[in-house]
């Protein structure tokens, strides 16, 4: 080796040893690339699935035993041990009669998607909400919440929470209501509150919406100011129609609740029923279609994105356009 190859190697080693990375050094990790890219894949759960393993979990699994009966929905990305996409994760949760879900409250915002509800009810801030099937209920940070069930079947819902964006940001707060009381007990109950989506208010507003854009097809947005870092939207394909294929910078989780139909996401087709539940992350080619008519719960990273200034999007036919040219499009 040449004196001065020396003399670098030395001066890497070095500088190394005393936490400084040299940029001329970086040993194949560049800190940005020239577009986005993700290690998260596209991936579709059963609902059929979910529903069989948390019926088996009754047996073997006494709510003793956890902090509540569910199933996290963890990304196939080599390497990912919980999220379901980069910055938010979902779970299939069941509330079995007789049982609750203690009150708590943390930092993450958190919703719920409901697939089979008959007398379960979630005590947000001492306000009772009974939870039907399609409704969407959220428990933004830092609200108290717990889970009851006065029926008699089984209750099931898909929990969403933005906890990977808490873990990243550091932020994490967890408390337990009271150790006596476990439960937070109601005042009122009601379901005209701006923590309940009502299935009848989400058809309402379905039946009289335009098509948004040719990406996002029939789209209503929900108000989630109190947790700005979550998008809510449902999304209609009616009988026959489709969305044309184009990428998002953003993150996105689809929760089935009426119908089936068919997502195309990065070149595989993802069929899809009632109850499953499946993920597009960010800057994957995807169209949706539907035969038959479906209503899709779509949450995501949108708003985070389009507030930070990073959210773009742009179908197939801009992706190849010279880059210098492009004029993106930056969403509203
Ligand atoms: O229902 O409060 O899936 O706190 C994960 C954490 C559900 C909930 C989850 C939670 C909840
Ligand atoms: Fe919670």
């Amino acid at each position: 080796m040449s004196t001065a190859t020396t003399e670098l190697a030395t001066l890497n080693t070095t500088a190394r040893g005393d936490h400084f990375t040299p940029g001329w050094d970086r040993q194949g990790n560049p800190p940005m690339w020239s577009e986005p890219k993700t290690s998260f894949v596209p991936y579709l759960w059963k609902s059929a699935d979910a529903y069989r393993y948390l019926n088996e979990s009754r047996e073997v699994v006494p709510l003793e035993l956890t902090e509540r009966r569910n199933l996290i929905l963890t990304n196939p990305a080599p390497g990912n041990i919980y999220p379901s996409v980069r910055t938010l994760v979902m779970a299939y949760q069941m509330v079995v009669p007789g049982d609750i879900a203690r009150t708590h409250r943390h930092a993450p915002h958190a919703g719920r998607v409901i697939l089979e509800s008959e007398g379960a009810f979630t005590v947000v801030n001492g306000v009772r909400i009974d939870m039907k099937p399609g409704d969407i209920l959220l428990t933004p940070g830092m609200h108290w919440h717990g889970h009851g069930h006065e029926g008699t079947e089984p209750a099931i819902w898909v929990d969403f929470l933005d906890i990977p964006l808490v873990q990243l940001l550091e932020p994490m707060y967890f408390e337990p209501y009271d150790d006596e009381t476990e439960f937070q007990m109601w005042e009122t109950i009601t379901r005209d509150s701006p923590f309940v989506f009502p299935i009848e208010k989400t058809h309402g507003r379905l039946a009289s919406a335009e098509i948004e854009s040719p990406f996002h097809g029939r789209r209503i947005k929900f108000d989630t100011d109190l947790m700005p870092t979550i998008g809510l939207y449902a999304v209609q394909l009616r009988p026959g129609e489709s969305t044309e294929k184009f990428r998002t910078t953003s993150n996105h989780q689809f929760v089935v609740i009426e119908g089936s139909g068919v997502a195309e996401i990065d070149g595989q087709e993802i069929p899809f029923e009632r109850g499953d539940a499946f993920v597009a992350p960010a800057w994957k080619f995807r169209s949706l279609r539907s035969d038959d008519g479906a209503i899709l719960v779509n949450i995501s990273d949108e708003p985070l994105q389009q507030y930070c200034k990073y959210f773009r999007e742009e179908s197939a036919a801009e992706a190849h356009e010279d880059t210098r040219n492009k004029a993106y499009r930056v969403g509203a």
